[in-house]
Formats: C-alpha cells, structure tokens, sequence
C-alpha cells in the first residue's frame, strides 16, 4: 500500500524504527518489514510527510488537535514556563499559580456541581485514579462493598491496566489479563448489533442492560458505571437518541456513581464544551485529557464532583498522585490552549458553521454503492463500509477498512479504520473548504477501495 521512498533520510529514520522502536498497538514485525510513515510537520489542519507528501489530518493527531497545529501562543506559553518553573511537583502540601490557574479555569468550563479537579499525565491515568477514588469514595460512606464498575464492551478507557479493564477490547484483555471487579454490558451500536430492531428499540434495549447488569451483581456492590457519551475508538458510535435518557433514568434509580468519560468528548468535539453537556447528562466523575492541552503536550485529569469532594475530606490522606500531575508547563499550555478556545470562539464556530456543513457533506457519501451508513455529529464522523446496503452484510475478510486507509494515505487524507468502519474527527478549526476537501478526497478514497474489493 505505501508508496516507495525518494528521501534518503526516510529511510535512515525507518532503519531507527525498525532497529530500535516499539510503537503503540503495532504489529512488530509488520511495522520491521515495511517501515512507518514519518510525519515531520504540521500546520492548521495538515501535516507533511518526509517525502513533501501534504496531508489533510482528518483525525487531528488522535482526536486532540483541536485548535489546530502551528500555534506559536501555545509554544510560548511553553517556553515562558518553561524559564521561570519547568517542574515542582504539587505533593506535599505544594502548588503552583498555573495548576491553580487551571483548575480554577476547569471549574468554569465544567458541568455545575464539579467543581475541583485531579491531574495526571494522560487520559489512561484519570481512570486509573477515578477506579481508585470511586471505591475509596464508597469504603469512606461505610460502603466498602461497592466495589464493582459497569463498564461497556467496545468502550475504551485507555491503555493503563485499570484503563484496559475498565475498556471492553477483547484483544487487550487477551494480553496480560484485567483488573478484578470490573464487568462489561453491550455497546449502544445499532448499525452493527441492532438486527432487525429499529434504532430506538435498540437504544432502549441496550440501556436496559445497565439495570440489568445492576440487578445482576447487586446494587449493594456496584461502585460506577463509565461510559463515552459518544465510543471513539471504538468507532465514532453515537447512540440512538432513546439510549442517554433511559440510561439516566436507571441511574436515578439506583446509588451508583456516573463517570463520563469525556477524553475525546470533551473540549467542543461535539460543539459543547462535554458530551455530557450536549446529552444533558449529569456525571458524577468526568476523565479528560486530549482536547485539554490539543496535544500539544501531555495532560489528563479528573474532575470531581463536590459531593465526592465532601466525602474524601473525611478520608485522610488520599494515596494516590503522579509525578507530573499539574505539571506547571502542562498547565501553562492547558491555559493557553482554553484561553484560544474561548476567545475565539471555536465551540460556537463549530456548533454554528462547520460541524452542520461537515455533517450535511459527508452524509453526501451514503448515497457510494460501499456505504451502509453515515453516522456523526459535531466534528465526529463514521462512514460504514459494506458489501450489501440494505443487509449491512460486510465484505468479510477482505479488511476493506484498511485498504480504504491505505487510499486515505496514499492520498493525502488521514482516515481512520475500526474494522470496516472509517472515522474522522478533524481539527475543530477545520475550514469549510478543507471540509470540501475530506469530503472530495474520501469519495475518492472510497471508489479506489471498491475498485479493489471487486477486483
Ligand atoms: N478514554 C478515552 C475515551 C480515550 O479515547 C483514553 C481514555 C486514554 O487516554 P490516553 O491519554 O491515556 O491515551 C482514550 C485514548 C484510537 C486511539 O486508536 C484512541 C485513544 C488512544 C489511542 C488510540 O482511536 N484514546
């Protein structure tokens, strides 16, 4: 699928892969034997390759450039940092003004009610402390039994071990086992699982496996249930519009807590600030990390809800904290980056102008003999690859999905696949003309790869 090398540092710098770097979800010897694709800079909403290919980043980095790349405020608020406190650490009984400054800024931005928060290094590390606080959180109320999260098959929580047990990613959990007390219910994806039941019904089914599941391991020994309010990685899978309102109205019924977790969500993907704002959901813990900093540096955290707060003062020491959480350089850049957000105004761009006009183009895409369905909303888009329209039936073991994201490549747009489902999210500062320019590159993409499949 790659096309060959005319730099001949591209291949010094493939050499180094191959002789001395482990990449993320990589197969190894694939990885050995053809060798990545090097990006060496961005700006805007494109990157280019070592080879002077331009590239339309259709998944901003991995769903966090959100302001875009190239912003010299965001480097300086770096560099600025960097000079007067590039680290203390806020264990201890210490702080410093730009973790202060950002928490206070989160506590404006955040739901009402949540209004203090954790940091980490990454979105893997917020649930990693959200699994610890929760049942620390329940052992504080005299409940130590309630231990037990509902989590959901497909979601993903991230790649720490708490993080992969609390996700539902089977191939994962082959690899190295998963965290006790942690249970799975099925994914609210109708395109894939709904069968011959209407979206609504099966919205309503599969909220109903939460109570379900609650009545199953006991309400006197569930601590949470977590969920995306859209699954990303998953496959841009936004649940039909029965799903969020039953959901709520079996937690309202029940003494669990609701984590949201908002690590792709959060930060105006879907033209509010959370996901949680767009559903009118009320959660309890909120996992950030992405969007907070666009990527431009590493940052996570966990917002917490001052009735959680209320309880953990009575706790004692709370035994828990990384090295870098509130890294002040993080935290400059954090500031930063909302400050832009906010000034602006990118959500209500977003919510007004773009994501409308990139849902009403790429929706154009359903009428492609290879698509099944088009599915998105704000800057979040999935397009279903499939053999047969009306059936939904797939072109099995044919990974239509991965050649669509070689074409992708090969012409310069960045698609990602999950099976044979292809997903975007772009910057949030996406223009409408580079939206044409998905929109024209996909279809392009998308004959390449049915020409192929037919072949
Ligand atoms: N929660 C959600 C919803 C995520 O999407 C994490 C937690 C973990 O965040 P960190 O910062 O620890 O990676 C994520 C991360 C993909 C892909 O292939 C998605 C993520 C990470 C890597 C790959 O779509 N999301």
């Amino acid at each position: 699928m790659t096309t060959p090398n005319t730099n001949p540092q591209t291949q010094q710098w493939q050499a180094m892969s191959r002789d001395h770097h482990l990449a993320p979800f990589s197969d190894y010897q694939q990885l050995s034997d053809t060798g990545p694709r090097i990006i060496t800079n961005a700006d805007g909403v494109y990157l280019w390759d070592s080879e002077g290919n331009k590239i339309l980043d259709g998944m901003a980095g991995l769903w966090c450039v959100a302001i875009g790349y190239g912003r010299d405020e965001l480097a300086d608020a770096a560099s600025k940092q960097m000079k007067q406190l590039p680290f203390y650490n806020t264990f201890f009984m210490t702080a410093h003004p730009p973790v202060l400054e950002l928490a206070k800024t989160l506590a404006e931005i955040t739901p009402a009610g949540m209004n203090h928060v954790f940091f980490t290094g990454s979105g893997s590390e917020g649930n990693d402390t959200m699994l610890r606080m929760v049942r620390h959180y329940w052992a504080l109320k005299g409940q130590p039994n309630k231990q037990v999260i509902i989590s959901r098959l497909n979601g993903y929580h991230g790649s720490t071990f708490a993080g992969s047990s609390l996700g539902g990613m089977q191939g994962m959990h082959d690899q190295g086992g998963v965290v006790p007390g942690i249970v799975h219910i099925p994914q609210p994806y109708w395109f894939g699982e709904g069968g011959d039941m209407s979206p609504e019904q099966f919205g309503i089914w599969a909220a109903e496996q939460l109570e379900k599941k609650i009545l199953e391991v006991g309400e006197a020994n569930v601590a949470a249930f977590i969920a995306e309010p859209i699954q990303g990685a998953g496959g841009v899978i936004i649940p039909p519009d029965s799903y969020w309102p039953k959901i709520r109205e079996i937690l309202a019924k029940y003494d669990i807590l609701f984590v949201a977790d908002e690590v792709i969500c959060g930060f105006g993907r879907t033209g509010e600030w959370f996901g949680s704002d767009y559903y009118g959901n009320k959660p309890d813990l909120m996992t950030i990390a992405k969007g907070l900093t666009s990527g431009y540096i590493p940052m996570g955290g966990l917002i917490v809800s001052d009735k959680i707060v209320a309880v953990l003062k009575t706790g004692g020491d709370f035994n828990h904290g990384f090295t870098y959480s509130g890294h002040p350089v993080a935290a400059a850049v954090a500031l930063e980056n909302i400050r832009i957000l906010r000034d602006e105004k990118i959500l209500e761009q977003v919510r007004e102008q773009t994501a409308p006009y990139l849902q009403k183009r790429l929706r154009e895409l359903a009428d492609h003999p290879l698509v099944g369905e088009v599915r998105g909303l704000g800057m979040l888009g999935a397009i279903e690859l499939v053999k047969n329209k009306s059936t939904r039936a797939r072109y099995t073991d044919k990974g239509a999905g991965m050649i669509c994201r070689g074409h992708c490549f090969n012409n310069g747009l960045i698609m990602r696949a999950v099976g044979d489902t292809m997903i975007i999210a772009p910057p949030l500062v996406i223009s409408k003309t580079e939206i044409d320019e998905l929109v024209t590159k996909a279809r392009l993409c998308l004959d390449l790869t049915l020409q192929d499949l037919q072949a």
